[in-house]
């Protein structure tokens, strides 16, 4: 068995929600489609020297016009779940009025899961902002949070009564939006400061809580929550600066969203990092961000190893002959059950968790018998679904894990060469194949449902 947990994992439960995750930008394509408007990452694509190979999403894996075909194929794998985004630039436009032609395209995804039986996990933000509100400042403008707060309202009015929206998640990994998008460019909008980072984040954190009320009140049901990208810092040897190096990166990766979000303000040695960069924050802001959650996703790849050099400045170290992955990322599984021990003991009003993202990339390609034998994907999961159940042992309470990816997408600044799919996409005939992390996934899922 390749992939399955521990036979004694908790993650076994019947309560467990396992699934894989997309989102909209890396897979629908269609960007010109039934009137969406352009967004920044359709922007991004067209400056030249931003995206490996000059590839964008205009195509992608054509899942705006393949949905049956996935919505099957995620049957096939029998998940319990699918997390996927909404793009705002589909759905509404530039007044601020709804696209009823976009919003179709998410009923019918909504309601293809619900006949599966399949939950879904919805969000609102998954990067893709209508590039007309950027040309106004985007993140770093505030009007723009109040605009996500419509949005959501908007979304969880028009979706209810389509499918099983088990959750709504208003942000994914709001870190790669103000700190990649606006601190150092690599993301759209690919603007470059560290103080605009801080003001990008802060509106970002802000609309999260400015939509939560309007989600609560269209979705009762639901959980709600968000989704952070977060990653374990160990220090490169045992001296007091190389220690407080790995707690510096850990502020800046992780308790920079967390702790506004769990404890209702920003973590002081931020400033340390990142002098005279304080976000401007109105009065009140803080009660906002920090309204309760109901859960907490965490999107987790690998781990960083950090040294110091000199007064508040860390280093990454690289540790060579370890394994890595084809994004260059170490592989560390142990790095998850630290990470999330670590939480509990920092955050007494830690909501569950789910593992919203994990994943690997690897040069996936189908030999002559049909099959991609992506041995080292289902190893990979193998050791995290076991770190996983070792936290939860531990007593972290974990309620679902979600793969990424559904299936090979295009993966932002590295375009398509980066493959992170349970299945495998032709990018030229736009075929799928299900590789054998695919297969061996669906076989545990089935096992375990008793099938
Ligand atoms: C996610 O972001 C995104 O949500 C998703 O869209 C994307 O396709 C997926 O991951 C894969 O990239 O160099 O070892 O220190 C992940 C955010 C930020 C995680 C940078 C890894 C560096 C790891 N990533 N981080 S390392």
């Amino acid at each position: 068995d390749l992939i399955a947990p521990p036979a004694d994992s908790p993650m076994r439960s019947r309560d467990f929600v396992f699934g894989c995750g997309t989102s909209s930008y890396q897979i629908e394509g269609a960007t010109h489609t039934d009137g969406r408007l352009e967004s920044i990452w359709d922007r991004f694509c067209a400056t030249p020297g931003k995206v490996l190979r000059g590839e964008n999403g205009d195509i992608a894996c054509d899942h705006y016009h393949r949905l049956d075909e996935d919505l099957d194929i995620l049957q096939r794998l029998g998940v319990d779940a699918y997390r996927f985004s909404i793009a705002w630039p589909r759905v509404m436009d530039a007044a601020g009025q709804p696209n009823a032609k976009g919003i179709a395209f998410y009923k019918r995804l909504l309601d293809g899961l619900g006949e599966r039986g399949i939950k879904a996990f919805v969000t609102l933000y998954h990067w893709d902002l209508p590039q007309h509100l950027e040309d106004k400042g985007g993140w770093l403008n505030r009007e723009t949070a109040y605009r996500f707060a419509d949005y959501a309202d908007l979304m969880s009015r028009k979706l209810a009564g389509h499918g099983d929206v088990a959750a709504w998640t208003t942000h994914n990994e709001p870190w790669c939006s103000a700190y990649l998008g606006y601190g150092d460019g690599h993301h759209a909008p690919g603007l470059k400061s560290n103080r605009w980072a801080a003001q990008a984040m802060h509106h970002l954190l802000l609309g999260h809580g400015l939509a939560l009320p309007a989600l609560r009140a269209n979705a009762p049901q639901a959980l709600h929550g968000i989704v952070a990208n977060c990653a374990p810092g160990y220090a490169d040897s045992d001296t007091a600066e190389d220690r407080d190096a790995a707690s510096l990166f850990e502020t800046y990766q992780n308790r920079w969203v967390l702790d506004p979000l769990l404890k209702g303000e920003y973590p002081a040695d931020l400033w340390r990092l990142w002098k005279g960069c304080e976000p401007l924050v109105l009065d009140g802001d803080m009660d906002v961000i920090g309204r309760p959650i109901d859960y907490l996703g965490i999107n987790f790849y690998s781990r960083a190893v950090l040294r110091s050099k000199g007064a508040d400045t860390i280093a990454w170290v690289r540790h060579e002959g370890v394994e890595r992955t084809t994004m260059d990322w170490e592989v560390y599984p142990q790095g998850m059950q630290d990470l999330f021990e670590a939480f509990k003991r920092d955050y007494p009003n830690l909501p569950p968790l789910y593992v919203t993202e994990n994943g690997m990339s690897s040069h996936d390609g189908v030999d002559a018998s049909g099959q991609v034998d992506d041995l080292q994907r289902q190893s990979y999961l193998k050791r995290h679904f076991a770190a996983c159940s070792r936290a939860m042992a531990n007593g972290v309470d974990v309620r679902g894990y979600f793969v990424w990816s559904l299936m090979d997408n295009f993966e932002w600044a590295f375009g398509y060469e980066r493959r992170f799919g349970l299945v495998h996409v032709d990018f030229e005939t736009q075929q799928r194949t299900l590789k054998r992390s695919a297969l061996a996934y669906a076989d545990f899922l089935r096992e375990r449902a008793g099938r």
